[in-house]
């Protein structure tokens, strides 16, 4: 049965444009088809964020009078509450799948390619060491995900549906092609992945939208100014 929350109150969305953690969220809420206010977080420890989520950290979501941050934990609460397009799939094997590609990409990829980290890496190494550091761990990961998804993939991740993998993934990969400039040679499938949610219009809204982001100086100095 589909759950709505539009009769009683919109949900917040604490986010960044530029935040791929952020943006797993949105695919989420846009695929659940639930209004929501994005509240675009733009000054460093912003005292609103802080009060719900005090590690300053986005996305961080407000359902009513229910608060979750972290966008694993938000998306296991949507599941629940809004089972409307199910974002796991019921095989217990493709579900697992979709947990593992969510984690390699939440624990062993975006942590260590957040600009927080690839700044001080580059304060305490040097300038010059920022990027390759960012492309290593990525690309550890997606050696990871592309043998992982390679006997379960369709037109998506895990099949021929929209799952949580795909809401990890393609922020992930719009993250590693577009901003950290990783050559994608070895990895077909992923890359196939990623024409595919480019071309899908509920991603491609998002991924564009980011896009400009990469470019706009007004993000960039703010993403600087929160790593100084
Ligand atoms: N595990 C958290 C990670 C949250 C996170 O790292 N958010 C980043 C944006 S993608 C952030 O707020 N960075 C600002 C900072 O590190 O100060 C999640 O999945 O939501």
């Amino acid at each position: 049965m589909e759950a709505t929350n539009q009769s009683n109150h919109a949900m917040k969305l604490y986010s960044h444009p530029m935040s791929s953690c952020s943006r797993r969220v949105r695919l989420g809420l846009e695929f659940k088809g639930l209004k929501y206010e994005c509240i675009n977080i733009t000054s460093a420890g912003d005292p609103e964020l802080l009060k719900i989520n005090p590690m300053g950290y986005v996305p961080a979501l407000m359902d009513g009078t229910t608060v979750v941050s972290d966008s694993f934990a938000i998306l296991l609460y949507l599941e629940e509450k809004y089972p409307q397009h199910a974002l796991l799939p019921k095989d217990l094997m493709r579900k697992s799948i979709n947990y593992q590609a969510a984690s390699i990409v939440s624990s062993s990829i975006q942590p260590l390619q957040n600009l927080v980290l690839v700044n001080y890496i580059g304060e305490l190494v040097s300038p010059d060491e920022k990027l390759p550091w960012a492309q290593y761990h990525i690309r550890k990961g997606f050696v990871a995900l592309e043998k992982l998804l390679g006997n379960y993939a369709g037109t998506y991740a895990t099949g021929d549906e929209i799952y949580l993998a795909d809401l990890y993934l393609a922020p992930q990969l719009d993250n590693g092609i577009n901003r950290f400039k990783l050559d994608m040679t070895e990895f077909p499938l992923l890359l196939k992945l990623s024409k595919t949610y480019n071309e899908t219009p509920s991603f491609r809204q998002i991924l564009t939208e980011t896009l400009q982001q990469h470019t706009d100086k007004n993000v960039l100095d703010f993403i600087k100014q929160q790593e100084a």
